[in-house]
């Protein structure tokens, strides 16, 4: 242990323990911007600089240790002056437009400079020229980058896809992506993580509410939104709503009032993915396809979107069943459409999904049939874009009273829920899989084991004497590391979920941004795992309104007509 004096507080910590923990322990807070803990250290933004006893320079506070005896000062005028300087040369190549940008509130360059009080830069402004036009899901204004790095070390730590760089010197010095390429050209997997630790609006998701406002605008159009499982962990974040009042009933009374004729819940797709991707396992499986590679899930588009660049031999081991979002666009277009009676045309399907791949999976050969030219899904919005849609319509959503999901697209069991959370997919399969094998069903707590948020882990379980050696991961490093291993025949599974975000999809890039960057993904991954242990239905296979929909229109799973509808090929 270390003894430090900060501001005149006297504090004990451990050795190895940076000044701004300590301070944090002295109950101080020192600013910053470009920190992340163990993912970007670099003292860059110079706004964490502190005065120590001692030492003729300052020091930034995020990656400088403490030592016995050291005499921090936070404040001291040469520290609030340098600090104050830096910030005003950062806001000197800012777009400082605060009022049409999409973190105006969540923006802590805004908050820093806001909190120095600082109302006037005396440095001209000298914003870097142009701006990206693009249609790609992911969206980079360089007049906004303040070059704290936090995108580059993340995407390259954490995802092991190194999409940015620092180009250029100087003043000129700026991100770009690595090797000169266009971000469509390059590897981005679309995970959106990179705009999610953003700490200003350098980087967004492209903004596809004008669609949304326009359909419902529109008397020919038939508008059927679903909500995705996460969703309803983080969605009244950003909304200041506390957790027990947003409830996904709530987001369904709101979505109401916006004018959706129809509302329903992708967890009911959920159980459907589980249905058909639990048969086509246990038929892989038992005809022995699976004994050099396992099955990989395939309803995280991020994580096709990897496999598909970076290990293109292992596509052919996906699941080739749909995403809930597309299968829940395929249903509603054919079986739905047919019920009430309207062409699949007529019917505008849109998403709220906790992620921006999903913007581009809509996209990429998903049709409701194979032969047809028909989406599955229109618009994908994220939970973000929702609750920009939910404030501009001035919905005072607390005041709501909680509406239920139409009918018959709307009952989801606890196992769909789950699917929001890594390893959810594996525990909701095994629990269909092992009903099937065993003919009677598990606990439906039977394959907790595949809970947790440690990067990738492993159970095995017992389905009638035959044992299924499970993996999952979750965060695209942690999936890299797991498929090196499976190719050097270090490590052998059956089956293998992997999510393309830390955490599963609670922990989407579509989410709600938290203010202070703390990671929200294992906080809404228990409330998750909560809605499923309250549940009546645990088990997607007794999902009435999945039964119904078997027996009076798919007739079984991996039927020739679920084959059409809710199957993919990954190689199209
Ligand atoms: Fe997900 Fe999925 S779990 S991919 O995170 O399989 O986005 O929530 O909707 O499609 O169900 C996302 C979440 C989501 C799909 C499901
Ligand atoms: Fe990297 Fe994900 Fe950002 Fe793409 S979206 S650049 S993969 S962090």
């Amino acid at each position: 242990m270390v003894n430090v004096t900060i501001n005149g507080i006297a504090v004990r910590v451990p050795e190895g323990t940076t000044i701004m923990e300590a301070a944090a322990k002295a109950g101080i807070t020192i600013p910053s911007l470009c920190y992340l803990k163990e993912i970007n250290e670099i003292g860059a933004c110079r706004v964490c600089c502190v005065e120590v006893e001692g030492e003729s320079r300052l020091v930034s506070s995020c990656n400088n240790l403490v030592y016995e005896g050291m005499v921090v000062y936070t404040n001291s005028p040469r520290a609030r002056q340098a600090r104050r300087i830096n910030v005003e040369l950062l806001l000197s190549q800012h777009d400082s437009t605060c009022a049409t940008c999409v973190r105006s509130g969540n923006c802590k360059l805004q908050h820093v400079a806001n909190d120095l009080g600082i109302l006037r830069n005396p440095y001209p402004q000298d914003l870097p020229k142009g701006l990206w036009t693009t249609t790609f899901p992911l969206f980079r204004d360089p007049k906004k980058c303040i070059k704290c790095m936090r995108c580059v070390q993340y995407c390259e730590k954490i995802q092991s896809l190194g999409i940015w760089e620092m180009t250029g010197s100087g003043s000129r010095a700026t991100i770009d992506v690595t090797y000169n390429r266009r971000i469509k050209e390059a590897d981005c997997a679309l995970c959106g993580q990179c705009i999610t630790h953003c700490p200003v609006g350098a980087l967004r998701e492209r903004d596809d509410t004008s669609e949304v406002l326009d359909a419902l605008a529109d008397p020919d159009k038939i508008t059927v939104v679903q909500i995705a499982p996460a969703v309803r962990a983080a969605w009244g974040e950003s909304l200041g709503l506390p957790r027990e009042l947003a409830t996904v009933r709530r987001l369904a009374a709101a979505l109401r009032s916006m004018g959706f004729d129809y509302i329903f819940d992708t967890t009911f797709s959920a159980d459907l993915t589980i249905m058909e991707e639990a048969a086509e396992f246990l038929k892989r499986f038992t005809a022995g396809e699976l004994k050099e590679y396992p099955m990989f899930t395939s309803c995280c588009p991020g994580w096709v979107r990897f496999l598909k660049s970076q290990y293109p031999q292992l596509v052919p081991y996906l699941s080739t069943a749909k995403s809930p979002q597309q299968m829940f666009g395929a249903v509603t277009k054919s079986y739905f459409a047919e019920r009430i009676g309207v062409p699949p045309e007529k019917i505008c399907c849109v998403s709220i999904m906790p992620c921006l791949a999903k913007k581009a999976e809509k996209n990429g050969h998903m049709y409701v049939k194979q032969t047809d030219s028909i989406q599955d899904v229109d618009i994908a919005l994220t939970t973000r874009e929702m609750d920009r849609l939910i404030r501009s319509e001035n919905i005072n959503v607390s005041s709501l009273p909680e509406a239920e999901f139409d009918s018959p697209l709307g009952v989801g069991s606890g196992a769909g829920v789950i699917f929001g959370a890594t390893g959810g997919v594996m525990e909701a399969a095994l629990r269909t899989a092992y009903y099937s094998v065993v003919g009677t069903n598990p606990s439906p707590d039977a394959f907790r084991a595949v809970r947790g948020q440690e990067g990738w882990r492993e159970a095995e379980f017992d389905m009638n004497g035959t044992v299924v050696r499970c993996a999952v991961a979750s965060g695209l490093a942690n999936a890299r590391h797991l498929i090196e291993a499976i190719l050097a025949g270090q490590a052998h599974y059956d089956f293998v979920e992997v999510m393309a975000c830390p955490g599963g999809c609670v922990g989407g890039g579509g989410q709600p941004i938290p203010f202070e960057q703390s990671e929200q993904a294992e906080i809404r991954g228990e409330l998750l795992y909560k809605l499923d242990r309250l549940s009546p239905l645990r088990y997607s296979h007794e999902n009435p309104e999945i039964k119904a929909l078997y027996d009076q229109y798919l007739g079984e799973p991996l039927s020739e007509r679920a084959e059409d509808l809710l199957h993919t090929d990954h190689n199209s």
